[in-house]
């Protein structure tokens, strides 16, 4: 059977509590990809040091975000989990594929630029060089799909670029991937502004997964929308209203014309009050198997570990595959 279906990479970085915004635009699709695809998930703990961190709050934000992945349904006897520091191919690969990356095309990436202005006093070589990485993340396990939000769509496509130009030097090496983003929720919108991103780096305004119910009903009670009082799907003339809309289908399977003639002639107060309920009833079972979890940290490092040794039996394939390719003396 393995190796047989085609290939899921994916990855979030622990750089933050999981969002909703994470959750409708990735995690979804990675459960749901899991029974078509071999599927490959990492936590990318190299990409988080790009941006400073304590080292003690990383080390629990990437056991609790494997906890995450396993709440919300990734099953580690049907796919690959694991922590991206543990296979230091990906380091490896990382170095060669930057010999064969422009530095135009690193400065042209658009969360370089966000992110250089976030953090302009520490501007350093690896967030200039964040894309490569992730570039050597998904072509080590020769991927087909990378399933994200619509925000990595530009580095997903980098990486494209960059495989296809080291194929067409040394022939058929990797897999060119594509990126899988979701038709509904690929860019949840920040509560309490709208018009960004909810990211988990700006935590106003995002809705996160380990957030308790009574919470998440006052977080949508406060989300802003906008001084009308009809509920239309409308991004640009009306984008709190339509993230909720957004939001509220995603959670419940709707579709978007459906919602508007439920909360016609209803006001904003009981429309925001259901799109509460409906992310509540989606996020407490995950929130509750997350805190179990948490409690059997042998049982987490136990997952990670074989995730560890079977994403590097991989990794090692395609890697040496590389090294001899580019001409580099066999050890
Ligand atoms: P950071 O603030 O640290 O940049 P983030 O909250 O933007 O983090 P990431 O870790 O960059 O989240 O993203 C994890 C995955 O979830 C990626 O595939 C990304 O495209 C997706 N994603 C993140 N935020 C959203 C969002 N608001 N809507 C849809 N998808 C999202
Ligand atoms: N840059 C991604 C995280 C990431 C990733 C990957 C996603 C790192 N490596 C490989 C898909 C495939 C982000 O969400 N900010």
């Amino acid at each position: 059977m393995e190796g047989q279906k085609p290939k899921i990479f994916s990855g979030i970085q622990p750089s933050g509590e999981l969002t909703l915004g994470s959750y409708m635009g990735a995690l979804r699709s990675w459960k749901a990809l899991q029974d078509d695809y071999d599927c490959v998930y990492c936590i990318v703990d190299m990409h988080t040091i790009t941006v400073r961190q304590k080292p003690a709050e990383l080390r629990r934000r990437a056991m609790e975000q494997l906890a995450q992945y396993l709440a919300i349904g990734l099953d580690p006897e049907r796919c690959i989990l694991f922590i991206q520091s543990h296979v230091p191919q990906h380091a490896e690969l990382a170095w060669i594929l930057g010999c064969y990356t422009q530095f135009g095309e690193l400065g042209r990436m658009t969360q370089f630029k966000q992110k250089s202005q976030q953090h302009a006093e520490n501007i350093t070589a690896g967030l200039f060089t964040y894309p490569v990485l992730m570039a050597a993340d998904i072509l080590l396990y020769q991927a087909d799909l990378v399933p994200v939000g619509a925000d990595q769509k530009q580095h997903v496509e980098l990486c494209r670029d960059i495989a296809q130009r080291f194929n067409g030097i040394y022939g058929d090496t990797f897999t060119l991937p594509e990126p899988f983003i979701p038709k509904l929720g690929a860019r949840i919108m920040s509560l309490s502004n709208p018009e960004n991103k909810m990211s988990k780096s700006e935590p106003e305004g995002c809705v996160f997964l380990m957030d308790r119910p009574e919470d998440i009903r006052r977080k949508f009670k406060r989300a802003v929308t906008d001084s009308e009082t009809e509920v239309r799907f409308d991004p640009a003339g009306k984008p709190g209203v339509s993230n909720l809309l957004t939001i509220y289908c995603s959670a419940t399977g709707k579709e978007i014309p459906e919602a508007e003639a439920e909360f016609a002639g209803q006001g904003y107060g009981a429309f925001k009050a259901a799109v509460g309920d409906a992310v509540v009833e989606l996020l407490a079972p995950i929130r509750q198997e997350a805190s179990r979890l948490l409690g059997d940290k042998a049982y987490l490092e136990g997952i990670y570990r074989r995730g560890a040794e079977a994403a590097q039996c991989q990794a090692r394939k395609t890697l040496s595959k590389v090294q001899r390719k580019v001409g580099f003396l066999p050890r």
